[in-house]
């Protein structure tokens, strides 16, 4: 039969690795211990937050990494005009509470790390293997996303986007095999006060927690006396709870103008900057000070074999639209504001093609940099809130926010939202 010959298989290519690695039969004495604290019902509770948070941070943020790289089959709506604000904000925020939960929870698990002997066979290495793997891709993915937050990017010696969403997949595929692997003692565990004696999976779980203690090796989530780590898993609940919700008032601010003033973990804050408005890169940075100040600056309208130019007399001369949104930066703060300028949708039109199934892409007076240029799609295209907008609030832009023309759009991350616009070229949609 298929099966017995697989199962003979891997028992061969077992026994031959347990030759190969023989290890001595008594643990070295340096192996740290497992305390009553850590119990198999706190990894678990933790590794259930921790999945949470990590399932919205990883949705949130592929979804962000699809509306700033949409392929053909994507389609993002400019309403609600918010709608990226908030995922965004959500992303940055679940990410940051993994920080206190990923920590807790590698704390609980720690002393398995030592479990003896490090390898018992092909499935045990292969388990192993993954869960390092994934220890790895989750530190990576806090790490460098708290970097980001920070905008530090000097310790990343690679480009932040590309890594972030990639280990992104290698996360989520690791976590998912894990929480195959341990789902039996995930309900094992958190079964304990409801489950009727008879539960399988929790005796299971009892027979391979005996099993593994008679051999002298127990886990450290095993409960071997349950009641007396009650009071101090409790504690350890409230004390990581407690580290998230401090984190999370502290950063929120960012995003949410009224808890501002206690965000003083937050790098940037709604409300702080010329105009009341963050900068995200200055004029002087993307060196556009000079022709952005110069007189001759005119703004070029190309498509359908057509082209014009206007000066900054010529767009104040069309008719004026103004708008609330929001800049939401992907680094976490956002902040609206009130714009005024010309609606793309008439400078397009001006061109005199048909529009429907069009693009519009927004060049800035910025030479190079990866966010010189940034590609409007039909619904943006068309919704009457997007701007080329001239004004913030009362008075001209700022140079810093875009002076004399930048874009606006309902419902993009800020990294669409190019400043100082040079031209505007319309085309099909490919
Ligand atoms: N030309 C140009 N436009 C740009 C950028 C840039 O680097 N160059 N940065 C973008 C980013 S990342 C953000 S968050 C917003 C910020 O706009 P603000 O500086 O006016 O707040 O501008 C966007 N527009
Ligand atoms: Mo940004």
């Amino acid at each position: 039969m298929v099966r017995d010959a697989d199962g003979g298989l891997r028992r061969a290519a077992d026994a031959r690795l347990r030759r190969i690695l023989t290890w001595p039969a008594t643990p070295p004495r340096w192996r740290p211990q497992a305390g009553p604290l850590r119990s198999a019902r706190l990894t678990s509770l933790l590794g259930v937050a921790l999945g949470v948070a990590f399932g919205v941070c990883f949705v949130t943020g592929v979804l962000s990494h699809l509306v700033q790289h949409p392929p053909g089959w994507f389609w993002w709506p400019s309403r609600p005009v918010g709608l990226y604000r908030f995922t965004q904000g959500l992303h940055v925020a679940t990410g940051l509470v993994t920080v206190p939960l990923l920590g807790a929870k590698l704390w609980s698990v720690y002393p398995r790390l030592f479990t003896w002997p490090p390898v018992r066979g092909l499935a045990h290495a292969a388990e192993r293997a993954s869960v390092a793997a994934l220890v790895a891709a989750a530190l990576f993915q806090v790490v460098s996303g708290v970097l980001n937050v920070a905008h530090w990017y000097a310790p990343m010696p690679f480009f932040f986007t590309t890594a972030h969403y990639w280990v992104a997949w290698l996360a989520i595929g690791g976590l998912l095999t894990h929480i195959g692997v341990q789902l039996p003692a995930i309900r094992a565990a958190l079964s304990h006060s409801k489950a009727p004696e008879g539960d399988r999976a929790r005796q299971e779980e009892r027979a391979r927690q005996e099993e593994r203690a008679r051999q002298g090796e127990a886990a450290p989530g095993d409960e071997v006396a349950p009641e007396s780590g009650a009071v101090g898993r409790r504690e350890v609940l409230v004390a990581v709870a407690a580290a998230a919700g401090v984190i999370t008032v502290a950063t929120v601010g960012q995003t949410v103008r009224p808890l501002a003033v206690v965000g003083v973990l937050a790098p940037r804050r709604p409300g702080d900057g010329p105009q009341g408005l963050p900068v995200n890169r200055t004029a002087a940075a993307a060196g556009v000070r000079d022709v952005a100040l110069d007189p001759a600056y005119r703004l070029t309208v190309a498509g359908f074999g057509r082209s014009f130019s206007l000066s900054v007399t010529d767009l104040a001369a069309m008719p004026q639209h103004t708008a609330v949104l929001p800049i939401a930066c992907v680094e976490g703060w956002s902040s609206a504001a009130t714009w005024t300028g010309v609606r793309l949708r008439d400078l397009a039109d001006l061109l005199g093609a048909d529009l429907a199934g069009a693009e519009a892409v927004v060049e800035s007076l910025q030479a190079s940099g990866r966010y010189r240029a940034s590609v409007v799609a039909g619904p943006h295209l068309a919704d009457d809130r997007t701007l080329i907008a001239l004004r913030l609030g009362r008075e001209p832009l700022d140079l810093d926010h875009g002076f004399p023309a930048r874009l606006i759009a309902p419902n993009r991350p800020g990294v669409l939202q190019t400043k100082w616009v040079a031209r505007i070229t319309v085309r099909r949609s490919s």
